[in-house]
């Protein structure tokens, strides 16, 4: 594990699955820019290192992160909140091309929320708590809050958390269609390992393109979405994992994928 000041690095927690853990308990993981830029750098260094095809993110067993931090925020000028440009230091998760999963219990709240959201998944503890708290410190969401939650929940719930602050259980968030599964708090990791493992078994080519299919449903029509899956199903077809997956199942034998 590398320590950084704010967050510790695993790039090989197993084989092919990097960690990341937030590492700033006595702030609950608060997000202040220093940690921001050090996710952002990890996750680069991390979608660039053949070794790894999965990213997990986690606060570990007690807290995700409780938001931005607030103290550095408090008296910013919105000029100042502008020329800092946080926004460029978030889009580098949203441009990681491989899977991220959110391992959260405890808090996730305001731009810890927004951080879990901007993963491909999040598996949560029952002690997981989801909001954006932002209203109640008159402000709201800035890092995706508005967006990400409503096309997940739907507008009636997303508009009733954004405008109220209440806080969802892990259930409930299970519920709405937020999280991917709830797991006794104890088995977080080994549960979110076991997603990853699965991941990190298929091609790393088609995961790669198949998750960039995934996410143009939110930003594209119908038709444009499903012409640029179909080019991403051809391109599969350039790959070696390609044939190899296509043979094994013909030879009833488990693949060997290696991403080329
Ligand atoms: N920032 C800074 N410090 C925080 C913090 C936060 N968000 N949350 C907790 N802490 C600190 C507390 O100040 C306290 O520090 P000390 O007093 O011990 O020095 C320590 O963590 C423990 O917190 P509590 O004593 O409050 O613990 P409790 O268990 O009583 O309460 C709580 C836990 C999570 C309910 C409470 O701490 C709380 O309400 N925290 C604030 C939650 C919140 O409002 N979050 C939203 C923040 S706004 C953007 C990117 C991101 C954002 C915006 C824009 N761009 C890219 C432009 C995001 C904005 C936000 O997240």
């Amino acid at each position: 594990m590398t320590e950084k000041q704010f967050i510790r690095v695993n790039p090989q927690i197993e084989k092919f699955i990097a960690l990341i853990e937030l590492n700033r308990p006595k702030e609950l993981n608060a997000l202040n820019r220093e940690l921001m830029l050090e996710i952002r750098d990890t996750l680069r260094e991390l979608d660039n290192d053949d070794q790894v095809r999965v990213i997990i993110l986690t606060g570990g067993q007690k807290v995700f992160a409780a938001g931005a931090d607030i103290k550095q925020m408090a008296n910013a000028s919105a000029i100042e909140m502008l020329n800092i440009d946080q926004f460029s230091t978030w889009d580098q998760i949203k441009r990681t091309r491989k899977p991220i999963i959110a391992a959260v219990s405890g808090f996730a709240l305001g731009g810890g929320c927004e951080l879990a959201m901007t993963c491909d998944m999040i598996i949560a503890s029952e002690t997981a708590k989801f909001g954006q708290p932002e209203i109640k410190i008159g402000t709201m969401p800035g890092a995706g809050g508005t967006q990400r939650l409503t096309r997940a929940v739907g507008k009636a719930l997303a508009m009733e958390l954004v405008l109220t602050g209440r806080f969802l259980t892990a259930e409930e968030a299970l519920r709405a269609g937020l999280i991917n599964k709830v797991v006794p708090v104890e088995l977080l990791l080994d549960e979110t390992l076991a997603l990853a493992r699965e991941i990190a078994s298929q091609s790393p080519v088609a995961v790669k393109l198949a998750k960039e299919a995934v996410n143009h449903a939110f930003n594209s029509t119908l038709d444009e979405g499903l012409l640029f899956e179909r080019k991403n199903f051809y391109l599969t077809f350039a790959s070696e994992d390609q044939k190899e997956g296509m043979s094994a199942f013909i030879e009833k034998r488990k693949p060997e994928f290696k991403g080329i």
